[in-house]
């Protein structure tokens, strides 16, 4: 096996205890253009690296949970490991309150609607489409606002130019988990008088000027999907420090019922079921070697890419706690080969890299339609989505991965 000098002999020190990084040998090595798989040799891994695997804590503590919820009988309508959960999520994320649902996205829906925004909202376009689709459900209009290209987080500055009377709230998403400016936008949402909430399903575990994320603004919403840092196979939850908006979204998550037979709001089914609570109190005692593993895996990154010219890797800020979920590459105009073709490549390597967030909100259905010029605005949104690749990571990564990667950059970009 041949792999980038960078990567060796740092292979074995990405395993964290109680994780499994399987050991996959590449098949080939790669050298020169005839070598990758789309010149029509063997791909490189038989079986897809994807780009995220989910992240399993201690599978004994896992099924020794769902068999005393076996025999309790109790499966699901607010059972007490949702409220363990909750309990626990609270303390962790510094929190009042957290309120479990069944995925991120009904999370966002039940926030929008506690906090009553309605007519114009401003998000960015770029971001994953559920939190421009959780307004268009309830028929509020997604203002999609541009991004700073070097974070790749909504730019305050853009915000402001986007409020327009019918504006009632701005939606920061703290993308690959670094937090957005949060202090600006609060200071747009005080001096304008508008509702500021978070998505923040990318940033569980991550830190804004020390404190982690969880307590700003109004509301937060993370995910809880199987593909994020911090997973119950489907869930999500809103946090909030307000009493009255926790109380509501607790009634609307449960059909806007108060108590037996006296529903008092409008309401809907988000539920978490007990089996993904006890998904989610397993993987909460494992959340240091994730980090762990996506940061040793972020880590062979950086040195696997840095010679080669035209790839960069967007870095976490040392300053601030990071989950390191997301591996991003930027590639730039000047790489002899398009941020298409890289993808192309690697996939035809077995190596399942994503596109995300392209083509951005705004430029797929229903919002191409119904807002068709919102891209005149959002210039750096589409710089940024032309040019990201998000490479696999996570605590499975079979690290001769990284090599292969660097191998494949390597030879496209002609070095
Ligand atoms: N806001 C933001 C900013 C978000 O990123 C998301 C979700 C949401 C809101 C909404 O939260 P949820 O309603 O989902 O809780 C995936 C996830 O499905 C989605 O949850 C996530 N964002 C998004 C960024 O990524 P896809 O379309 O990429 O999923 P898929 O099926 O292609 O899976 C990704 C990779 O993971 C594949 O290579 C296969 C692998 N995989 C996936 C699953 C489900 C596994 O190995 N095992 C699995 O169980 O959207």
């Amino acid at each position: 096996m041949t792999m980038s000098p960078a990567t060796k002999g740092n292979l074995r020190s990405i395993a964290p205890m109680g994780m499994d990084t399987p050991s996959i040998a590449p098949r080939k090595a790669i050298h020169s253009r005839e070598d990758l798989a789309i010149a029509g040799a063997t791909p490189a891994f038989v079986d897809p690296v994807h780009v995220g695997r989910p992240n399993i804590g201690d599978r004994a503590a896992f099924l020794s949970r769902v068999n005393d919820l076996l025999d309790s009988r109790w499966l699901t309508n607010n059972g007490p490991l949702v409220q363990e959960l909750e309990q626990k999520l609270a303390r962790y994320l510094g929190v009042r309150h957290v309120v479990a649902m069944c995925n991120g996205t009904i999370a966002l829906e039940i926030a929008i609607r506690a906090l009553g925004l309605k007519g114009e909202v401003i998000l960015p376009s770029y971001t994953f489409i559920a939190t421009a689709q959780a307004l268009q459900w309830q028929e509020i209009t997604p203002v999609f606002a541009d991004v700073d290209p070097a974070t790749h987080n909504i730019d305050p500055a853009m915000v402001e130019k986007m409020i327009t009377p019918r504006t009632t709230g701005i939606i920061g998403v703290h993308l690959w988990g670094r937090a957005a400016p949060v202090d600006e936008l609060a200071e747009i949402a005080r001096r304008r008088h508008l509702s500021l909430m978070f998505d923040s399903a990318h940033a569980f575990g991550a830190t804004y000027r020390g404190r982690r994320v969880g307590a700003f603004g109004r509301a937060e919403v993370f995910s809880f999907h199987a593909t994020k840092f911090f997973n119950c196979f489907e869930g999500g939850a809103v946090t909030t420090n307000e009493d009255d908006l926790a109380t509501t979204m607790r009634y609307m998550r449960n059909f806007g019922f108060e108590t037996y037979d006296k529903a008092v709001h409008v309401g809907t089914n988000g539920k978490m079921p007990e089996i993904c609570a006890a998904m989610g109190l397993t993987n909460l005692e494992s959340l240091d070697a994730v980090v762990e593993a996506n940061r040793a895996n972020h880590r062979l990154y950086a040195e696997a890419l840095a010679g080669i010219d035209g790839i960069h890797l967007l870095d976490y800020d040392p300053t601030e706690s990071s989950n390191w979920q997301y591996v991003v590459i930027e590639v730039d105009r000047t790489f002899r080969a398009s941020r298409d073709e890289i993808v192309a490549a690697l996939h035809a390597e077995g190596i399942l890299a994503r596109k995300y967030f392209w083509p951005g909100c705004h430029n797929m259905q229903p919002f191409r339609e119904l807002y068709p010029h919102a891209g005149l605005l959002l210039p750096n949104t589409m710089v940024v989505a032309d040019r990201v690749i998000v490479l696999p990571t996570g605590t499975t990564l079979p690290p001769e991965t990284v090599g292969v990667i660097a191998d494949v950059l390597r030879v496209l970009s002609g070095a």
